[in-house]
């Protein structure tokens, strides 16, 4: 009964697919299935992705329809995928080699130098709160967070940290746990509504009193003038995309350099490009969402250009200025030391280490690590390339982990996968929230890295720093793991700043558990944990260690 019933379907199925379009070939199907698992993060070996085309064409034969052999060969890869023995044809890494285990040296404060500069560290999106407060226009993370789907547990920055508010005190806590310098950015369109143009006088006010707050406080603002929230109208009109950017970019740093400039001397034109670039334009999972590689190339080479410009605006309008950008970096290794995953090395390197920093020392795109950044080259002008550079006083290095790339050629565009540490035998304690592994040495390579260009004479390391789930008991947070990340990364830092390399400050990711962009606020990075109920604030016992190894 059953089979002939499945043999009358047969029949009826390849009949009507005597009508349709012939199959198509078997190298797309197989393209966008490597896609899909890609974007869902699965890993597909050869002898899997075989198995899927000897499938498909089986089908594709005895039915010869498409839409039949696609949806049967979907419904064998998810039963495979869901198959309790698929590791006997999923590929299996095998555990990673941990690094060599670190002896920790003692330390002390005082072994980094009187002069050396401990902060914390904050975004104004992250924290502020006050979204439609006192004239403030909307940015793209207003508009990113309200959108359904685009942040994890569906919230958004409209209240975070509420430090529109409670600014004062929480400039307190920096000073309590013994800090000296606070890291913060301006939200542009709290500045300037519509991101050019008119300006919001209360929100230029609401800067001055945080500065002045800071300043009263012994502690020192170092403004960060761009952490990733565009101004929704300029979004409107292209964002980073639109050349015009740099026009747009200008009049801000002109303007803000000129409201502060005599009060503050620490400069940071832009926070990570890497990931407001990439995230932003080409990974779409950070606003403004796209998925571009073109919008990618036109947003990177305006990203490097107003990052250069803004550092000579800040030169021209703020005398005995320091200034600096940031850059997110991470060590690179293959899974394993086969050959084929150099290149998987080379194109992550270029993208997550090389792509904004280059530029800027004169070095131009880093073509040669992967070859696919040359077409950011249409989009560079006559006397573009002159305009790249800027001689930074510091370069601000931002370090969280590590990156482990596999060669995996059918992936989309880097033909490489990073591993995530789970697949790489990683422990789960050392594995953060943000699912990013634990890797002190990781500092240490990088700031090597960074001193080894020419370019670059001073380092500050302008962000570090881990999320653990934390348990408040009895008004305290005992979060042993942060406070080990801080010292086993301290650590590095130091070993680092004794071989030679001109590392000056140490700013810590971050002040208070805040919004953590696309995750929302489960993942909290803070010294200091804050209830988002209540916005009680609580110094955890890693902020206690901070007191202690920064007290007199
Ligand atoms: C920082 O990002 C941010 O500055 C800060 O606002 C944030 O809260 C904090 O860290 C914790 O996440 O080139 O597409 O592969 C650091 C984390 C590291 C994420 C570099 C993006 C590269 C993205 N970033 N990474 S991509």
């Amino acid at each position: 009964m059953r089979g002939s019933a499945f043999a009358s379907v047969l029949r009826s199925t390849a009949h009507s697919s005597l009508r349709r379009s012939p199959p198509i070939p078997n190298a797309v199907v197989l393209i966008q299935w490597y896609a899909l698992c890609a974007s869902l993060n699965i890993e597909v070996s050869a002898s899997h992705a075989l198995h899927c085309i000897t499938m498909l064409t089986t089908t594709q034969i005895l039915l010869m329809n498409r839409r039949k052999a696609l949806q049967l060969t979907t419904l064998g890869t998810s039963a495979m995928l869901c198959n309790p023995f698929s590791f006997l044809w999923a590929s299996n890494p095998k555990p990673f080699p941990k690094g060599s285990t670190f002896s920790l040296p003692e330390f002390t404060s005082s072994d980094f130098g009187d002069d050396f500069k401990w902060g914390v560290a904050t975004a104004a999106y992250q924290i502020e709160g006050a979204w439609n407060v006192d004239g403030k226009g909307p940015s793209i993370w207003d508009t990113f967070s309200h959108t359904k789907g685009k942040i994890k547990t569906g919230e958004t920055g409209d209240t975070a940290c509420d430090f529109y508010n409670k600014y004062a005190s929480d400039i307190a806590l920096i000073k309590a746990m013994n800090f000296k310098v606070f890291r913060f950015s301006l939200s542009w369109s709290r500045i300037m509504p519509t991101g050019e143009g008119e300006i919001n006088p209360k929100g230029v006010d609401f800067y001055h009193k945080v500065i002045d707050e800071c300043i009263a406080q012994d502690i020192e603002p170092w403004i960060t003038l761009y952490h990733w929230d565009l101004p929704q109208a300029l979004q409107d009109q292209g964002g980073w995309a639109n050349r015009k950017i740099l026009d747009w970019f200008n009049n801000y740093v002109e303007f803000c350099t000129k409201a502060y400039g005599d009060k503050v001397k620490n400069w940071m034109v832009l926070n990570e490009p890497a990931a407001f670039g990439a995230l932003g334009y080409l990974s779409g999972m950070h606003a403004p969402g796209i998925r571009s590689p073109k919008k990618f190339f036109k947003a990177t080479h305006h990203i490097c250009m107003c990052q250069a410009e803004g550092g000579r605006i800040i030169r021209k309008n703020v005398p005995d200025a320091n200034i600096g950008s940031t850059f997110s970096c991470s060590h690179v290794d293959p899974i394993n030391d086969s050959p084929k995953h150099k290149k998987a090395v080379s194109h992550i390197d270029a993208l997550l280490n090389r792509l904004y920093l280059e530029p800027v020392l004169g070095l131009g795109y880093p073509v040669d690590g992967f070859k696919w950044f040359k077409n950011i080259y249409k989009y560079v002008q006559e006397g573009d390339e002159e305009k790249l550079q800027f001689d930074f006083d510091f370069i601000g290095l931002q370090n969280y982990s590590r990156s482990v790339a596999k060669r995996m050629r059918l992936l989309p565009i880097a033909q490489a996968w990073q591993v995530p540490p789970q697949k790489r035998g990683i422990p789960p304690e050392e594995i953060t929230a943000m699912g990013w592994e634990v890797y002190p040495e990781g500092i240490y390579k990088m700031l090597k890295y960074f001193d080894k260009y020419e370019g670059i004479d001073k380092i500050i390391v302008t962000e570090n720093g881990s999320a653990f789930p934390d348990v408040v008991k009895d008004g305290r947070v005992h979060d042993e793991k942060r406070q080990q990340f801080f010292q086993r990364y301290l650590a590095n830092v130091l070993k680092a700043k004794q071989e030679g390399v001109n590392v000056q400050g140490y700013f810590l990711w971050t002040l208070m558990d805040n919004f953590e962009w696309a995750e929302g606020y489960k993942t909290r990075f803070g010294v200091v944990h804050v209830d988002f109920e209540t916005q009680e604030r609580i110094i955890k016992d890693s902020g206690l260690w901070f007191q202690e190894l920064l007290g007199e």
